[in-house]
């Protein structure tokens, strides 16, 4: 039975737009992509801002089933875990599955972080606002901002 499903994903090294695009384009049952986040990183060491953002999927598949797409999608984009939380060219995290609970060692779903990261639930909100807790404070602006590559720069001269 095809259930919806949600994924994270999240870039801070190389290309960062490519190895998100490259990446949705490989994953399987997609039915709709937020938009992209610029994300201050959240943990590790210092590095840079984050590009993130949530995938909605409609799938028979598991939870495990979708780890594994997770981890090859990391693989595809040549992801090398050099440190832990550290900077990585992608990472791709099973969020929720309509319905489903798991909680091994390796896979929790729900993901036991989600709720507590504005570069997951802005994203989130944009797909399916009734998932996100209604005690979520709004993140400030200098946490999480819509990634928009062509915008001209401010100039110094207009009004702000
Ligand atoms: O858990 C995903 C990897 N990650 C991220 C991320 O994707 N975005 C931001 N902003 N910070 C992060 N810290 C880690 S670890």
């Amino acid at each position: 039975m095809r259930r919806r499903a949600f994924l994270g994903l999240g870039s801070n090294l190389g290309d960062r737009e490519t190895h998100l695009n490259d990446a949705i384009e490989r994953i399987p049952d997609l039915v709709r992509v937020s938009s992209f986040w610029e994300t201050a990183p959240v943990g590790g060491p210092e590095q840079g801002p984050f590009l993130n953002c949530v995938v909605q999927l409609a799938t028979d598949r598991t939870a495990r089933q979708l780890l594994a797409v997770c981890r090859e999608r990391e693989e595809y984009a040549e992801r090398v875990r050099v440190e832990r939380w550290g900077p990585r060219s992608l990472d791709v995290d099973v969020l929720w599955i309509d319905g489903e609970t798991i909680d091994e060692y390796d896979l929790v779903v729900p993901h036991p972080r989600m709720f507590d990261r504005a570069f997951v639930l802005v994203p989130l909100a944009e797909l399916a606002p009734e998932l996100i807790p209604k005690d979520f404070v709004t993140p400030r602006t200098d946490e999480v901002w819509l990634y928009s590559p062509n915008a001209e720069p401010e100039s110094a001269d207009e009004p702000s």
